[in-house]
């Protein structure tokens, strides 16, 4: 016997996964995991009896719900489900799926669609922390083209554009969450930040590398991911993470000068796959560490104080990722203040209907 669950499939930004309602998942968390589970086709390399797409990329899932928060529309939690653990954690938010959190919060009518566009305020129930994202809805109806264009996805769409406020320190408590803007870990200097995603941010020249390597060459590097996850696992716990050894975060972004007319250029850990881009919130953070005086980002770009707002353009294996910021106080870091973060993203509903599992793993766990 199988047993159909309602399910919405979106790409949201450079990312793809399963979007649910919260009443149409088990309640029990345990329950509700091993549907995910089930849904994805996790534990497998290749996740051929579900719909995951065998990258921690395209294995992820959206589940969002009413809110009675004030100024809130929806609630949004993020699971990242592992491609080839029998694990899914909520210890993480993503900016690219949450693209998508807008446009189905509308087509599931959790949302009433204004004429033109619709402001969908999104609480981010794994941080916290809120997002607005502003939806195309000529007449009342998702508008998916348009003309907006994103590296890392093919073509155009319609633009969804999501502002940031107070995301420092989402998941660590503080922006600098290990109280310092440098750490030494292996004998090496990196800056742990948070805002919005806990990045570590390396030198790529520390490794002996270029920085401009791509995803398949670094992954392929053994040797370099046993010294980055040796320097995870002890960033991990200094920012207030605990054991990360099974968690997805903190992200380990390697620097570099820019090489194509960006701010920065990276190359980011996820922990252990390489990013075909970079995150949303994940860029966020290294935008905040290029205004960060003294963080290794902003030693890389030799970059000097910029209050105001700015665009930076952060360069990633498939071209750029641009963060607005709204900066203050940049001179010293007991100023530093991020006003506002916001950026560009796209999304579209590929597929709506119902995703099949097993009957017995909802009623049996
Ligand atoms: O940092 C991948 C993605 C992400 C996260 C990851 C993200 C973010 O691109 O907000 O979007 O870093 O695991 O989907």
């Amino acid at each position: 016997m199988q047993r159909a669950i309602p399910c919405s499939v979106f790409r949201g930004g450079t990312s793809r996964g399963l979007y649910f309602l919260a009443s149409d998942l088990p309640a029990d968390a345990a329950t509700r995991d091993a549907v995910l589970l089930a849904a994805m086709g996790s534990p497998d390399a290749r996740q051929i009896d579900g719909l995951g797409g065998a990258h921690p990329l395209t294995s992820k899932v959206a589940v969002l719900g009413p809110s009675d928060r004030e100024g809130i529309d929806v609630e949004y939690l993020f699971l990242q489900v592992a491609v080839d653990r029998a694990a899914v954690s909520d210890a993480q938010n993503c900016g690219n799926i949450l693209a998508g959190v807008g446009p189905c919060a509308i087509e599931a009518g959790l949302v009433t669609a204004g004429d033109a566009y619709t402001d969908v305020s999104i609480f981010m129930a794994n941080t916290g922390a809120t997002a607005m994202a502003r939806v195309e809805t000529p007449g009342g109806r998702v508008n998916y083209d348009g003309d907006a264009r994103i590296d890392g996805v093919p073509g155009t769409a319609a633009p969804v554009p999501i502002d940031f406020k107070d995301i420092a320190g989402s998941s660590c408590g503080a922006l600098l969450p290990t109280g310092r803007v440098i750490d030494t870990f292996d004998g090496l200097e990196v800056t742990c930040i948070d805002n919005g995603m806990p990045v570590v941010v390396l030198n790529a020249a520390d490794f002996g590398l270029t920085g401009s390597e791509g995803p398949a060459e670094l992954e392929a590097d053994r040797t370099l991911a046993a010294r980055i996850e040796s320097i995870r696992l002890q960033a991990g716990r200094s920012m207030n993470l605990g054991d990360v050894s099974a968690k997805t975060v903190p992200k380990m972004s390697l620097v570099s000068a820019p090489v194509s007319g960006g701010d920065i250029n990276t190359r980011t850990f996820i922990p252990h796959r390489v990013h075909e881009a970079i995150g949303v919130l994940g860029s966020v953070s290294v935008a905040t560490a290029c205004v960060l005086p003294g963080s290794v980002a902003r030693k890389v770009i030799a970059g000097e104080a910029v209050d105001g707002v700015h665009h930076f353009e952060i360069e990633h294996p498939t071209g750029f990722f641009t963060v607005e910021m709204d900066v203050a106080g940049s001179a010293s870091v007991a100023t530093l203040q991020i006003r506002r973060a916001a950026l560009l993203r796209t999304a579209r509903l590929l597929m709506r209907g119902e995703v099949m599992v097993p009957a017995h793993v909802w009623e049996e766990n």
